[in-house]
Protein backbone atom coordinates (compact mmCIF):
# COMPACT_ATOMS: atom_id res chain seq x y z
CA UNK A 1 0.00 0.00 0.00
CA UNK A 2 0.79 3.64 -0.17
CA UNK A 3 3.14 5.07 2.56
CA UNK A 4 3.21 8.51 3.07
CA UNK A 5 6.80 10.14 3.54
CA UNK A 6 6.28 10.40 7.11
CA UNK A 7 5.82 6.92 7.83
CA UNK A 8 8.53 6.25 5.72
CA UNK A 9 10.73 8.78 7.80
CA UNK A 10 9.56 6.74 10.81
CA UNK A 11 10.50 3.73 9.47
CA UNK A 12 13.18 1.76 11.17
CA UNK A 13 15.52 0.79 8.86
CA UNK A 14 14.95 -2.20 6.80
CA UNK A 15 17.99 -3.48 6.29
CA UNK A 16 20.93 -3.84 8.79
CA UNK A 17 24.15 -1.61 7.60
CA UNK A 18 26.11 -4.57 6.62
CA UNK A 19 23.19 -4.92 3.77
CA UNK A 20 22.39 -1.41 3.73
CA UNK A 21 26.38 -0.95 2.39
CA UNK A 22 25.55 -3.35 -0.09
CA UNK A 23 23.04 -1.94 -1.64
CA UNK A 24 25.47 0.66 -2.72
CA UNK A 25 27.15 -2.52 -4.18
CA UNK A 26 24.23 -3.96 -6.56
CA UNK A 27 23.09 -0.19 -7.42
CA UNK A 28 26.66 0.40 -8.53
CA UNK A 29 26.56 -1.66 -11.98
CA UNK A 30 23.28 -0.34 -12.79
CA UNK A 31 24.87 3.30 -12.49
CA UNK A 32 27.94 3.19 -14.21
CA UNK A 33 25.64 1.11 -17.21
CA UNK A 34 23.45 4.45 -17.50
CA UNK A 35 26.71 6.41 -18.27
CA UNK A 36 27.31 5.47 -21.93
CA UNK A 37 23.50 6.97 -22.30
CA UNK A 38 24.86 10.20 -20.43
CA UNK A 39 27.37 10.56 -22.76
CA UNK A 40 25.72 9.68 -26.09
CA UNK A 41 22.52 12.19 -25.28
CA UNK A 42 25.25 14.86 -23.98
CA UNK A 43 27.49 14.58 -27.58
CA UNK A 44 24.90 13.37 -30.08
CA UNK A 45 25.38 15.38 -33.26
CA UNK A 46 23.01 18.04 -33.45
CA UNK A 47 22.10 18.29 -37.09
CA UNK A 48 20.73 22.01 -36.37
CA UNK A 49 24.21 22.80 -35.41
CA UNK A 50 26.84 20.40 -37.21
CA UNK A 51 29.38 23.19 -36.69
CA UNK A 52 29.83 22.51 -32.89
CA UNK A 53 30.83 18.60 -34.00
CA UNK A 54 34.10 19.10 -33.03
CA UNK A 55 33.25 20.10 -29.37
CA UNK A 56 30.99 17.50 -28.72
CA UNK A 57 33.89 15.26 -29.64
CA UNK A 58 36.21 17.38 -26.86
CA UNK A 59 33.35 16.94 -24.55
CA UNK A 60 33.24 13.01 -24.87
CA UNK A 61 37.06 13.15 -23.81
CA UNK A 62 36.54 15.43 -21.12
CA UNK A 63 33.36 13.31 -19.89
CA UNK A 64 35.30 10.44 -20.12
CA UNK A 65 38.20 10.87 -18.43
CA UNK A 66 37.09 12.96 -15.61
CA UNK A 67 33.55 11.88 -14.82
CA UNK A 68 34.89 8.19 -14.83
CA UNK A 69 37.40 6.06 -11.71
CA UNK A 70 35.53 7.21 -9.11
CA UNK A 71 33.60 5.72 -5.78
CA UNK A 72 30.54 6.97 -7.23
CA UNK A 73 29.32 6.96 -3.73
CA UNK A 74 27.87 10.32 -4.22
CA UNK A 75 25.65 9.69 -7.58
CA UNK A 76 24.65 6.09 -6.26
CA UNK A 77 23.54 8.04 -2.83
CA UNK A 78 20.84 9.95 -5.21
CA UNK A 79 19.60 6.62 -5.76
CA UNK A 80 19.71 4.60 -2.92
CA UNK A 81 18.03 7.56 -0.64
CA UNK A 82 15.40 7.67 -3.61
CA UNK A 83 14.71 3.72 -3.44
CA UNK A 84 14.38 4.74 0.85
CA UNK A 85 12.04 7.64 0.13
CA UNK A 86 9.21 6.03 -2.50
CA UNK A 87 7.15 2.99 -2.22
CA UNK A 88 8.25 0.56 -5.06
CA UNK A 89 5.31 1.31 -7.51
CA UNK A 90 6.48 4.70 -7.68
CA UNK A 91 9.74 3.32 -8.96
CA UNK A 92 8.71 3.04 -12.45
CA UNK A 93 11.14 2.82 -14.93
CA UNK A 94 10.89 5.95 -16.14
CA UNK A 95 11.11 7.29 -12.77
CA UNK A 96 14.17 5.77 -11.98
CA UNK A 97 15.57 6.80 -15.84
CA UNK A 98 15.15 10.56 -14.08
CA UNK A 99 17.09 9.60 -11.02
CA UNK A 100 19.88 7.89 -12.15
CA UNK A 101 20.39 10.83 -14.62
CA UNK A 102 20.05 13.22 -11.51
CA UNK A 103 22.84 10.63 -9.82
CA UNK A 104 25.24 11.60 -12.90
CA UNK A 105 24.61 15.02 -12.60
CA UNK A 106 25.82 15.11 -8.95
CA UNK A 107 29.03 13.65 -10.22
CA UNK A 108 29.50 16.21 -13.74
CA UNK A 109 29.17 18.65 -10.34
CA UNK A 110 32.32 16.62 -8.65
CA UNK A 111 34.12 16.34 -11.92
CA UNK A 112 33.89 20.11 -12.35
CA UNK A 113 35.05 20.75 -9.21
CA UNK A 114 37.84 18.68 -8.90
CA UNK A 115 38.98 19.13 -12.40
CA UNK A 116 39.53 23.01 -10.74
CA UNK A 117 40.39 21.95 -7.99
CA UNK A 118 43.35 20.22 -9.05
CA UNK A 119 44.76 22.88 -11.14
CA UNK A 120 44.32 25.12 -7.96
CA UNK A 121 46.43 22.80 -5.58
CA UNK A 122 48.80 22.22 -8.46
CA UNK A 123 47.89 18.27 -7.95
CA UNK A 124 49.80 15.61 -10.38
CA UNK A 125 47.23 12.96 -10.12
CA UNK A 126 44.14 12.17 -9.34
CA UNK A 127 41.97 8.52 -9.30
CA UNK A 128 45.37 6.85 -10.45
CA UNK A 129 45.61 8.77 -13.17
CA UNK A 130 47.49 12.27 -14.55
CA UNK A 131 45.05 14.89 -13.30
CA UNK A 132 43.25 16.32 -16.15
CA UNK A 133 45.36 19.72 -16.88
CA UNK A 134 48.74 17.60 -16.61
CA UNK A 135 48.02 16.04 -19.60
CA UNK A 136 50.10 16.80 -22.62
CA UNK A 137 48.28 19.50 -24.86
CA UNK A 138 45.91 20.30 -21.94
CA UNK A 139 47.26 22.56 -19.35
CA UNK A 140 44.90 25.68 -18.66
CA UNK A 141 42.31 24.66 -20.99
CA UNK A 142 41.14 22.04 -18.48
CA UNK A 143 39.39 25.81 -17.16
CA UNK A 144 37.36 25.95 -20.13
CA UNK A 145 36.63 21.75 -20.08
CA UNK A 146 35.75 22.29 -16.09
CA UNK A 147 32.73 24.98 -17.09
CA UNK A 148 31.46 22.51 -20.02
CA UNK A 149 31.19 19.93 -17.18
CA UNK A 150 29.53 22.30 -15.47
CA UNK A 151 26.97 22.97 -18.06
CA UNK A 152 26.58 19.27 -18.89
CA UNK A 153 24.38 19.12 -15.22
CA UNK A 154 21.45 22.06 -16.94
CA UNK A 155 21.60 20.60 -19.64
CA UNK A 156 20.55 17.01 -18.20
CA UNK A 157 17.97 18.48 -16.00
CA UNK A 158 16.15 20.30 -18.60
CA UNK A 159 16.36 17.08 -20.97
CA UNK A 160 14.71 14.96 -18.07
CA UNK A 161 13.45 16.64 -15.56
CA UNK A 162 12.16 19.56 -17.27
CA UNK A 163 7.83 18.74 -17.04
CA UNK A 164 8.72 17.30 -13.39
CA UNK A 165 7.22 19.46 -10.73
CA UNK A 166 10.73 18.88 -8.58
CA UNK A 167 12.61 20.87 -11.45
CA UNK A 168 12.64 24.10 -10.08
CA UNK A 169 13.70 22.92 -6.98
CA UNK A 170 16.10 20.76 -8.78
CA UNK A 171 17.72 23.54 -9.96
CA UNK A 172 17.75 25.75 -7.63
CA UNK A 173 20.03 22.59 -5.40
CA UNK A 174 22.48 22.52 -7.77
CA UNK A 175 22.88 26.40 -8.22
CA UNK A 176 23.13 27.12 -4.60
CA UNK A 177 25.28 24.22 -3.59
CA UNK A 178 27.46 25.11 -6.11
CA UNK A 179 27.77 28.81 -4.62
CA UNK A 180 28.47 27.15 -1.20
CA UNK A 181 31.24 24.87 -2.28
CA UNK A 182 32.72 28.06 -4.56
CA UNK A 183 32.47 30.05 -1.00
CA UNK A 184 34.00 26.68 0.48
CA UNK A 185 37.24 26.76 -1.99
CA UNK A 186 37.47 30.74 -1.19
CA UNK A 187 37.64 30.42 2.05
CA UNK A 188 40.59 27.28 1.63
CA UNK A 189 42.50 29.48 -0.58
CA UNK A 190 42.41 32.73 1.47
CA UNK A 191 43.40 30.70 4.30
CA UNK A 192 46.13 29.28 2.43
CA UNK A 193 48.24 32.25 0.61
CA UNK A 194 51.32 30.97 -0.99
CA UNK A 195 54.78 31.51 0.52
CA UNK A 196 53.03 33.51 3.29
CA UNK A 197 52.50 30.64 6.47
CA UNK A 198 50.75 32.12 9.29
CA UNK A 199 50.18 29.47 11.65
CA UNK A 200 47.54 31.60 13.98
CA UNK A 201 45.08 30.95 10.75
CA UNK A 202 44.50 27.51 11.26
CA UNK A 203 42.27 27.22 14.07
CA UNK A 204 39.30 24.91 14.34
CA UNK A 205 36.83 27.28 13.96
CA UNK A 206 38.35 28.04 10.59
CA UNK A 207 38.89 24.87 9.69
CA UNK A 208 35.15 23.85 10.40
CA UNK A 209 33.71 26.65 8.16
CA UNK A 210 35.89 25.87 5.19
CA UNK A 211 35.00 22.34 5.25
CA UNK A 212 31.33 22.47 5.86
CA UNK A 213 30.99 24.96 2.53
CA UNK A 214 33.71 23.20 0.71
CA UNK A 215 33.04 19.56 1.55
CA UNK A 216 29.44 18.62 3.26
CA UNK A 217 26.61 20.56 0.85
CA UNK A 218 27.85 19.49 -2.29
CA UNK A 219 28.93 15.66 -1.33
CA UNK A 220 26.09 14.70 1.44
CA UNK A 221 23.67 17.24 1.38
CA UNK A 222 22.97 17.42 -2.37
CA UNK A 223 22.59 14.18 -2.99
CA UNK A 224 20.30 13.19 -0.36
CA UNK A 225 18.17 16.77 -0.60
CA UNK A 226 17.91 16.10 -4.53
CA UNK A 227 16.50 12.46 -3.59
CA UNK A 228 13.84 13.94 -1.02
CA UNK A 229 12.56 16.53 -4.03
CA UNK A 230 12.53 13.81 -6.79
CA UNK A 231 10.27 11.96 -3.83
CA UNK A 232 8.05 15.23 -3.61
CA UNK A 233 9.93 16.26 0.08
CA UNK A 234 10.29 19.97 -0.21
CA UNK A 235 9.52 20.81 3.42
CA UNK A 236 12.28 23.39 4.75
CA UNK A 237 11.93 21.25 8.54
CA UNK A 238 12.79 17.68 6.70
CA UNK A 239 15.52 19.43 4.53
CA UNK A 240 17.16 21.22 7.66
CA UNK A 241 16.94 18.10 9.49
CA UNK A 242 18.88 16.12 6.96
CA UNK A 243 20.99 18.90 6.29
CA UNK A 244 22.57 19.12 9.82
CA UNK A 245 23.22 15.11 10.14
CA UNK A 246 24.66 15.30 6.43
CA UNK A 247 27.01 18.25 6.92
CA UNK A 248 28.03 16.79 10.29
CA UNK A 249 28.66 13.61 8.49
CA UNK A 250 30.62 15.88 5.44
CA UNK A 251 32.97 17.45 8.25
CA UNK A 252 34.14 13.84 9.26
CA UNK A 253 34.71 12.88 5.57
CA UNK A 254 37.25 15.76 4.85
CA UNK A 255 39.14 15.47 8.00
CA UNK A 256 39.51 11.17 6.27
CA UNK A 257 40.83 13.12 3.14
CA UNK A 258 43.43 15.42 4.89
CA UNK A 259 44.32 12.45 7.31
CA UNK A 260 44.55 10.35 3.75
CA UNK A 261 46.20 13.13 1.58
CA UNK A 262 49.40 12.48 4.22
CA UNK A 263 49.14 8.79 5.64
CA UNK A 264 46.86 7.32 3.06
CA UNK A 265 48.67 5.04 0.20
CA UNK A 266 48.53 6.88 -3.11
CA UNK A 267 48.26 3.99 -4.85
CA UNK A 268 44.92 3.03 -2.92
CA UNK A 269 43.78 6.83 -2.89
CA UNK A 270 44.58 7.26 -6.27
CA UNK A 271 46.12 11.03 -5.39
CA UNK A 272 49.35 12.11 -4.32
CA UNK A 273 49.13 15.05 -1.48
CA UNK A 274 49.71 18.65 -1.63
CA UNK A 275 48.24 19.88 1.45
CA UNK A 276 51.32 20.55 3.34
CA UNK A 277 53.01 21.72 -0.31
CA UNK A 278 49.92 24.26 -0.55
CA UNK A 279 50.14 25.75 2.98
CA UNK A 280 46.59 24.22 3.55
CA UNK A 281 44.12 24.58 6.64
CA UNK A 282 44.15 20.81 7.20
CA UNK A 283 42.45 18.98 10.26
CA UNK A 284 46.53 17.45 10.99
CA UNK A 285 48.40 21.20 10.91
CA UNK A 286 45.38 22.61 13.55
CA UNK A 287 45.48 18.92 15.78
CA UNK A 288 49.35 20.12 15.72
CA UNK A 289 48.85 23.33 16.50
CA UNK A 290 46.78 22.11 19.88
CA UNK A 291 49.48 19.70 21.03
CA UNK A 292 52.41 21.44 19.92
CA UNK A 293 55.41 23.06 22.26
CA UNK A 294 56.96 26.36 21.50
CA UNK A 295 59.66 24.62 19.95
CA UNK A 296 57.54 22.65 17.80
CA UNK A 297 55.59 25.68 16.67
CA UNK A 298 58.69 27.00 15.32
CA UNK A 299 59.66 23.60 13.44
CA UNK A 300 56.04 23.87 11.56
CA UNK A 301 57.07 28.01 10.80
CA UNK A 302 60.40 26.99 9.26
CA UNK A 303 58.89 23.81 7.36
CA UNK A 304 55.13 24.27 6.39
CA UNK A 305 53.76 25.51 3.05
CA UNK A 306 57.17 24.90 1.01
CA UNK A 307 57.79 22.06 -1.75
CA UNK A 308 60.81 21.00 -0.64
CA UNK A 309 60.43 17.33 -0.16
CA UNK A 310 62.68 17.41 2.89
CA UNK A 311 60.91 20.28 4.49
CA UNK A 312 57.70 18.21 4.08
CA UNK A 313 59.02 15.34 5.23
CA UNK A 314 60.15 17.42 8.74
CA UNK A 315 56.95 18.35 8.70
CA UNK A 316 55.12 14.71 8.91
CA UNK A 317 57.90 14.05 11.43
CA UNK A 318 56.71 15.91 13.55
CA UNK A 319 52.93 15.01 13.27
CA UNK A 320 54.35 11.01 14.10
CA UNK A 321 55.98 12.57 17.01
CA UNK A 322 52.80 13.95 18.36
CA UNK A 323 50.58 10.96 17.37
CA UNK A 324 48.47 12.01 15.34
CA UNK A 325 47.60 8.82 13.27
CA UNK A 326 46.08 7.87 17.02
CA UNK A 327 44.46 11.34 17.21
CA UNK A 328 43.11 10.74 14.35
CA UNK A 329 41.70 7.19 14.67
CA UNK A 330 40.25 8.26 17.99
CA UNK A 331 38.62 11.11 16.53
CA UNK A 332 37.15 8.67 13.93
CA UNK A 333 35.47 6.22 16.69
CA UNK A 334 34.18 9.44 18.39
CA UNK A 335 32.78 11.10 15.46
CA UNK A 336 31.10 7.44 14.36
CA UNK A 337 28.95 7.28 17.91
CA UNK A 338 28.50 10.76 17.47
CA UNK A 339 27.04 10.70 14.32
CA UNK A 340 24.90 7.47 15.62
CA UNK A 341 23.05 9.60 18.45
CA UNK A 342 22.67 12.30 15.58
CA UNK A 343 20.54 9.51 13.78
CA UNK A 344 18.47 8.19 16.77
CA UNK A 345 17.71 12.15 17.61
CA UNK A 346 16.18 12.58 14.52
CA UNK A 347 14.88 9.12 14.04
CA UNK A 348 11.35 10.38 14.87
CA UNK A 349 11.39 12.99 11.50
CA UNK A 350 14.03 11.06 9.03
CA UNK A 351 14.63 8.04 7.67
CA UNK A 352 17.25 6.75 9.72
CA UNK A 353 18.57 3.79 7.00
CA UNK A 354 19.90 6.37 4.80
CA UNK A 355 22.35 7.96 7.06
CA UNK A 356 23.42 4.76 8.31
CA UNK A 357 23.81 3.17 4.58
CA UNK A 358 25.88 6.07 3.86
CA UNK A 359 28.03 6.26 7.38
CA UNK A 360 28.47 2.54 6.56
CA UNK A 361 30.14 3.15 3.36
CA UNK A 362 32.60 6.28 4.75
CA UNK A 363 33.57 4.89 7.95
CA UNK A 364 36.99 3.27 7.65
CA UNK A 365 37.74 4.26 4.26
CA UNK A 366 40.97 4.27 3.12
CA UNK A 367 40.20 5.90 -0.15
C1 LIG B 1 38.17 19.18 -2.05
O1 LIG B 1 39.17 19.56 -1.18
C2 LIG B 1 37.06 20.12 -2.26
C3 LIG B 1 36.47 20.24 -3.47
C4 LIG B 1 35.35 21.19 -3.65
C5 LIG B 1 36.88 19.48 -4.68
P1 LIG B 1 40.60 18.91 -1.48
O2 LIG B 1 41.41 19.81 -2.35
O3 LIG B 1 41.19 18.47 -0.18
O4 LIG B 1 40.21 17.60 -2.32
P2 LIG B 1 41.27 16.56 -2.91
O5 LIG B 1 42.06 16.02 -1.75
O6 LIG B 1 40.41 15.48 -3.53
O7 LIG B 1 42.09 17.31 -3.91
MG1 LIG C 1 42.67 19.24 -3.97
MG1 LIG D 1 41.47 21.86 -2.73
MG1 LIG E 1 42.43 16.73 0.13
Amino acid sequence: GARCWCQVWTEQPRMSGDQKSDVYAQEKQNFIQHFSQIVRVLTEEDTEHPEIGDVLARLKEVLEYNAIGGKYIRGLTVLVAFKELVEPSKQDAESMQRVLTVGWCVELLQAFFLVADDIMDSSLTRRGRACWYQKPGIGLDAINDAFLLESCIYRLLRLHCREQPYYLNLLELFLQTSYQTEVGQTLDLITAPQGQVDLSRYTEKRYKSIVKYKTAFYSFYLPVAAAMYMAGIDGEKEHSSARGILTEMGEFFQIQDDFLDLFGDPSVTGKIGTDIQDNKCSWLVVQCLQRATLEQRQILQENYGQKDAEKVARVKALYEELDLPAAFLRYEEDSYSRLQGLVQQHAASLPAAIFLGLANKIYKRKK
